[in-house]
C-alpha cells in the first residue's frame, strides 16, 4: 500500500481563506464559525502541509490590530515551522471594488487598489514569500459599454509595469503570478484563461517578472483542458504558482478538493506536474485553493483538506506506476508519442530536399495509433487495476 501521508518536502500549501471559509454561497450566509488564523496555522502543520498562503485582508482586516495580528501570526509559524510561499491582495470584496479595482474606470478605486497591493507586495518581502498572486475577480463587465477593454488591458498592464518596477526598485525577490477566471463574480472577467493572460504578459515591460497561477476550476468552467493549459504555462516557462481543486465541467465556480471534480483530468494534471516527455516538471508550491462545502462542519473542513493531499499522493503514486509500466512503455511506442520528439525536419534536410520526397498518405492514414489501448492502461492504473 502505498504511503499517503504527507510530509513538508511535498510543499504542499493552503490559502488560510479556504479551510477558513465560512460555507457562504450566493444563497445562503455563514455556516462555520471564523477560523482563527493560528488555529489554521496549528491544524494544517499537523495534517503535513508546509507552507500557507493569505489575502491580505484574511489575516489583517484592520489597521488596529494588524501589528498585534502580525506579531501573534509570525509566532505561530516559527513554532509550526510553516512558511509563507505566496500573498495576494483582496481586490473583491470590499465594495469599493464593485466595478474593477486595478481596471476599474474610477481612477481613484485604481489608485486604492495600487497602494492595497503595495502594501501587501512589501509584506510579501517581509514573509519571504516568492510569490504574489493576482486574481482579478471584479476586472471585467456585465454589460458592453460599460468597460473599455483596450482600455481596461492599458490600465492593467500600466498596473503590472508599476509592481515590477517597484519589486525591481526595491531589490525584493517576488515574481507576479496572474490567475485567470472566465467569469463569477462579474459578467466576464479580464484575462479569462491562461491563453489570455499568456498574451497578456507578452505586452509587459519585465514579462520575465510575470507568470501564472492556472486554477483547474477555472479553465474547466470555461470547458478547456486544464492539464493541456498547465503544460503550455511550462512549455512558455510560466507556471509561477498553481491553484488546485475540482470541478465538474462549465458551471458555477464549485472550487471542490482536488480530485473531486474531473478526476481523469486531476490524474492528467498530476502527470504533467511530475514532467511528461519533453515537458519540465513543475518544482513549486502543490497549492490548494478550495472551499470546504456548505455541508460540512469543522471536522469536515479538516477531512476535505486532508482529502486534497490525499488524493493528490494517490494520483501521483498512480502517474508514477502507469510512466513505469513496461506495457505502458511499450504502448507508448506503437502509438509513437515519442515521435513527436524529433524535428519534422532532418538535420542537414532542406526544404527542398523535403518535397522531393515521396510518401504515400493514403498508407499512412490506414494505421491505426493504437490510443485506445494506451488510454485503457491508464484507466486501468486510476482504476487501481494494476
Ligand atoms: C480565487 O480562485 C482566487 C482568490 O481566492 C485568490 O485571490 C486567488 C489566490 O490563489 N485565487
Ligand atoms: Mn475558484
Ligand atoms: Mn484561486
Amino acid at each position: 500500500m502505498v504511503d499517503l501521508t504527507p510530509t513538508r518536502d511535498d510543499k504542499f500549501s493552503f490559502g488560510l481563506w479556504t479551510v477558513g471559509w465560512q460555507g457562504v454561497d450566493v444563497f445562503g450566509g455563514p455556516i462555520r464559525p471564523p477560523l482563527d488564523p493560528v488555529a489554521a496555522l496549528e491544524q494544517l502543520a499537523e495534517l503535513g502541509a508546509a507552507a500557507v498562503t493569505f489575502h491580505d485582508d484574511d489575516l489583517l482586516p484592520d489597521d488596529a490590530t494588524r501589528d498585534a495580528g502580525l506579531d501573534r501570526f509570525r509566532r505561530a509559524l516559527n513554532g509550526t515551522g510553516l512558511v509563507v510561499e505566496m500573498l495576494t491582495t483582496n481586490l473583491f470584496g470590499d465594495p469599493v471594488f464593485k466595478e474593477g479595482a486595478l481596471t476599474a474606470n474610477h481612477r481613484d478605486v485604481r489608485r486604492h487598489a495600487l497602494t492595497k497591493v503595495l502594501r501587501n507586495v512589501d509584506l510579501a518581502a517581509e514573509l519571504g514569500a516568492k510569490t504574489y498572486v493576482l486574481w482579478g475577480g471584479r476586472e471585467g463587465a456585465e454589460s458592453g459599454a460599460s468597460k473599455d477593454v483596450a482600455a481596461a488591458l492599458d490600465r492593467y498592464k500600466e498596473a503590472l509595469d508599476l509592481l515590477c518596477g517597484y519589486v525591481r526598485e526595491q531589490g525584493y525577490d517576488i515574481r507576479f503570478a496572474i490567475e485567470p477566471k472566465p467569469n463569477e463574480p462579474r459578467g466576464d472577467i479580464l484575462l479569462p484563461t491562461i491563453g489570455h493572460a499568456l498574451a497578456f504578459i507578452n505586452e509587459l515591460d519585465d514579462a520575465e517578472r510575470v507568470g501564472i497561477n492556472p486554477e483547474v476550476g477555472h479553465e474547466q468552467m470555461a470547458g478547456l483542458n486544464y492539464p493541456h493549459g498547465v503544460a503550455q504555462a511550462l512549455w512558455h516557462n510560466k507556471l509561477f504558482h498553481i491553484d488546485l481543486n475540482g470541478q465538474n465541467g462549465p458551471r458555477f465556480d464549485q472550487d471542490l478538493r482536488f480530485g473531486a471534480g474531473n478526476l481523469r483530468e486531476a490524474f492528467w494534471t498530476v502527470d504533467v506536474l511530475q514532467g511528461v516527455g519533453v515537458g519540465r516538471a513543475y518544482d513549486g508550491f502543490v497549492h490548494f485553493d478550495y472551499k470546504p462545502p456548505r455541508t460540512e462542519d469543522v471536522d469536515g473542513v479538516w477531512e476535505s483538506a486532508a482529502g486534497c493531499m490525499r488524493n493528490y499522493l494517490a494520483l501521483r503514486a498512480k502517474v508514477r506506476a502507469f510512466r513505469e509500466d513496461p506495457e505502458v512503455q511499450q504502448a507508448l511506442a506503437a502509438s509513437r508519442v515519442g515521435e513527436l520528439a524529433t524535428p519534422t525536419l532532418g538535420p542537414e534536410e532542406s526544404l527542398a530536399d523535403l518535397r522531393a520526397g515521396q510518401r504515400d498518405p493514403d498508407a499512412l492514414g490506414e494505421r491505426g495509433m493504437a490510443f485506445e489501448r494506451l488510454d485503457q492502461l491508464a484507466m486501468d492504473h486510476l482504476l487501481g487495476l494494476r
